[in-house]
């Protein structure tokens, strides 16, 4: 392809020549000779040339087809070149901004005039690329800083929260990997095991241990981390802490001597993939696809609280990951057990205006309560789900909806926060409540009368209507 750039500094010829070459067949137009002779000393195709005269484009064989450049450093005369070249008959035509402070008005202006160009602010090309490497250095710095902290310790903790999920055992690979040790040096470990049936087969599948550490084990080793959580979760037992990596809000009242709190980030693996890379670091297949099935799985797959850095850490972990691995940790998902809390959901449920409330009874494990939930929001019809059950004598109760309605955190907390504790986001939200308590507030319930009860609250409260969308009901 042919390319005419019409220029006036020596620097932006330079720098076009290298980027353009050998894709383009270019040519360059420049006003002044001085500069001219010593682009023409470095072997550079450019001519001296008045860019406001349509003759000047006509000698050059414009045709259509030419994609043209027109650097613009402000200058007035901008729009008789770009008249000149339209005479000429160019119409592939590229504005380049060059210290425009505001490129935005500046394009604005200029394609009120002439609606088909194209502007392009070299500050918005170049910008993007130089802060991520500033941010890169910054993150090496602080990486090193932890690794040399760390490095002569026998033995590291890597502390995650209670029941693992798919992020923080990701998160304890990770680490392990930038601190440059092996599972015998680098012990991950949680006060509470892995119970969820998808996140053991991740385990399985992946070859991760985790080994079950009590509060005074903890003390006893050399130096602590924790990933994915912060100290505030063990309440007071755990008082030592040497570094902290988490993307949940950050909390105060602890001191560790580095962390890297980030919770504008869908997960911990996207903030250790940045580390990762800010040093460089070989990430094995089995880490990859730990990293990217957590990324995958704490975003919902970008359905919750995702941002660019989540995405472009997904994009670098995807070709070093093994796919297939991911599907068969995905498709972990289905278990017979959970499928008969499923049948009873569908046995005992009641739906009312595309709310779907069921109770599910005693169950052996939490984790049935949260997937009947989920599971019957893909039904067609099903806005929200209601499904409570009980786990040793508390009644957990998971709520979820399709995210554009009524809070869910707000539902469970207006009728359950005073009794239990009770939270969570707009589309999904848990209240644990203990049975004495409930039956203290609801009295004691049958079956049919709780899920009755509790389907009358939900739509009470969907169906509360504030001043401000009575008139979008009306509409
Ligand atoms: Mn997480």
């Amino acid at each position: 392809m042919r390319c005419l750039a019409v220029c006036q500094s020596e620097l932006v010829v330079r720098m076009l020549d290298e980027i353009l070459l050998p894709s383009f067949e270019v040519e360059y137009l420049v006003e002044s000779r001085p500069i001219v002779r010593r682009l023409h000393d470095a072997g550079i195709n450019a001519h001296a040339a008045d860019p406001r005269r349509t003759d000047t484009y006509l000698k050059a064989d414009l045709t259509p087809g030419t994609c043209v450049i027109v650097e613009d450093t402000g200058r007035k005369s901008l729009k008789k070149v770009i008249d000149a070249v339209r005479d000429a008959g160019g119409t592939l035509i590229y504005v380049l901004g060059v210290g425009i402070s505001d490129f935005r008005k500046r394009e604005e202006t200029l394609k009120s005039e002439f609606p088909e160009l194209y502007y392009l602010a070299l500050s918005e090309l170049f910008g993007g690329p130089l802060l991520t490497e500033f941010s890169r250095s910054l993150t090496r710095l602080r990486v090193q800083q932890y690794q040399r902290f760390l490095a002569d310790a026998d033995r590291v903790l890597i502390l995650l929260h209670n029941d693992p999920d798919p992020d923080a055992l990701a998160s304890g690979l990770a680490l392990r990997n930038i601190l440059r040790r092996t599972k015998q040096t680098a012990i991950i470990a949680a006060m509470q095991g892995v119970t969820r049936p998808e996140n053991i087969r991740m385990l399985n599948l992946l070859d991760i241990h985790v080994d079950i550490v009590t509060p005074a084990q903890v003390a006893e080793y050399h130096r602590v981390a924790m990933v994915d959580v912060q100290p505030h979760y063990f309440g007071g037992t755990v008082d030592r802490v040497d570094l902290v990596i988490d993307h949940h809000p950050e909390q105060s009242g602890y001191s560790a001597v580095f962390k890297d709190i980030r919770p504008d980030y869908g997960s911990t693996s996207t903030i250790l993939t940045e580390h990762l890379r800010a040093v460089d670091a070989n990430i094995s297949e089995r880490t990859a696809t730990a990293m990217l099935y957590a990324i995958k799985s704490d975003t919902l797959f970008f359905n919750r609280q995702a941002n660019r850095v989540d995405i472009e850490a997904f994009s670098y972990l995807y070709p070093l990951a093994d796919a297939a691995m991911i599907r068969k940790m995905e498709g972990a998902e289905i278990t017979m057990e959970r499928l008969e809390y499923v049948v009873k959901a569908k046995q005992s449920g009641r739906m009312s205006e595309q709310v779907f409330c069921a109770y599910v009874g005693h169950s052996p494990r939490e984790d049935f309560i949260p997937y009947v939930a989920d599971f019957y929001l893909q039904l067609e019809n099903v806005k929200w789900t209601i499904v409570a059950g009980i786990v040793n004598d508390t009644l957990i109760m998971s709520v979820r909806n399709l995210g554009y309605t009524r809070n869910a955190g707000e539902f469970v907390r207006k009728y359950f926060s005073d009794i239990g504790s009770a939270g969570g986001h707009r589309a999904m939200a848990k209240a644990v409540v203990p049975i004495a308590a409930f039956r203290g507030k609801f009295g004691n319930l049958s079956p049919e009368a709780f899920t009755d009860r509790i389907l009358g609250l939900a739509l009470e409260f969907i169906n509360e209507h504030h001043p401000s969308d009575k008139k979008l009901v009306r509409a």
